[in-house]
């Protein structure tokens, strides 16, 4: 590692609005139209990094918005950016520090620094954050379905293109006797459910009847901002419970073991607020014995990129939800796009987060751009 400043020139914020193949249904709502920024941060000799938002249109899965991570990059993360440089991406933590919450706008800058810092040290991403692996392992999650003909034969589609694990989305009505047919039909498949927080406490009998189906966990069953109860349901089951919502920083997963409020943690980049938070999650979980894996928000090729590198440390031991580009998208902003091989993703090569822009793509699907110049400003933020 060096010691020289990481030289950013100026940012392109580009809105994408992109139709994925089929709706996308959870507990909290049904979604086929995604609109996301990608942030693209150049240097003086043109070499750029790329990072992408995950946030929602509307704030069903957490507090952010499509439009509140455009506010924060923007018009507060930028400017904090621009008041002095960095030499490495893990210095960016401390500069946003003051910035309560947001972290999924934290996430998409960091994540485009991260690769630019690769870019410009000639390594790839995975080698600039410490990764070991050359192939991760995959599984796939599968929205809630219209009917239970069309969610076996999906379950039997994933497993004969071997991905090496099944997330059943669940919700109250919806979730033993699904549960049960998909058991039955397939009695050897690594299996799991997410219920996105659609149940409470009172529940804690209905879900202890999942017990007999032999998952590997259920994942986040109480609610997004909880981890008191689940400790207490977790006291009440036997499946053990693995957080997504409730789990946005180090200190959280830290309280969330301690508490017994879970046994699994679900890393997302963009929910713990970038690279280097997620690094220090992974290095917690590693030394203290906690399995872990790499959630999903339907990311396109750059979001689904960084989740493959961040996999690529030897601590995420469960298959994640990062499948094929394929899975969601007729086509994606990386060539070439993320494929699945048996179950196992192959980490690219090249330098940054190794896989190439498709620019022709990215222009297809770009409903709004903007150039920001980082020449240093006085502009106070106060
Ligand atoms: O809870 O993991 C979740 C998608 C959007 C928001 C939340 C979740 C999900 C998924 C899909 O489960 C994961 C993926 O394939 O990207
Ligand atoms: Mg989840």
């Amino acid at each position: 590692m060096t010691n020289q400043k990481i030289d950013i020139e100026k940012i392109i914020l580009r809105k994408l609005k992109v139709r994925m193949k089929n709706p996308f249904k959870t507990s909290f709502g049904s979604q086929q139209d995604r609109q996301l920024y990608i942030v693209e941060v150049i240097d003086s000799k043109q070499r750029s990094g790329w990072g992408e938002t995950v946030a929602g249109t509307f704030p069903w899965y957490s507090e952010e918005t499509v439009e509140t991570n455009r506010h924060i990059i923007e018009e507060v993360l930028i400017p904090l950016l621009r008041q002095a440089p960095i030499s490495h991406p893990d210095e960016l933590m401390e500069r946003f520090s003051k910035v309560k919450g947001n972290n999924m706008a934290k996430a998409a800058l960091e994540g485009a620094i991260w690769d630019l810092y690769a870019r410009q040290n000639h390594m790839t991403l995975v080698e600039a954050i410490g990764g070991t692996k050359e192939k991760i392992e995959v599984g796939v999650s599968i929205g809630l379905q219209e009917s239970e003909e069309k969610l076996l034969e999906l379950v039997g589609t994933y497993i004969k293109l071997g991905y090496k694990r099944v997330k059943l989305k669940i919700e109250p009505g919806n979730d033993l006797e699904v549960v049960k047919s998909v058991r039955k039909a397939y009695p050897d498949i690594n299996l799991m459910v997410d219920a996105n927080s659609a149940y409470t406490l009172e529940d804690a009998e209905h879900l202890a009847k999942l017990d007999e189906f032999n998952l590997m966990m259920i994942e986040q069953p109480l609610a997004h901002n909880d981890i008191i109860d689940h400790s207490e349901l977790q006291a009440r089951i036997k499946t053990p419970i693995c957080l997504d919502e409730s789990l946005h920083s180090l200190e959280d997963v830290k309280k969330a073991i301690k508490l017994k409020s879970c046994k699994i943690v679900n890393l997302k980049i963009g929910r713990v607020g970038g690279i280097s938070e997620s690094k220090k999650i992974h290095d917690y979980c590693l030394e203290n014995g906690i399995s872990l894996w790499c959630g999903g928000m339907l990311e396109l090729g750059i979001g689904r990129a960084h989740n493959i590198a961040i996999t690529s440390l030897a601590g995420f031991d469960l298959p994640g939800d990062t499948s094929a580009s394929s899975n969601y998208w007729d086509e994606d902003i990386i060539s070439p796009e993320v494929t699945v091989e048996n179950g196992l993703i192959s980490i690219p090569s090249g330098h940054g987060i190794g896989y190439d822009i498709n620019h022709e793509t990215l222009r297809k699907f770009t409903i709004d751009e903007k150039i920001i110049e980082m020449q240093p400003s006085n502009a106070s933020l106060s």
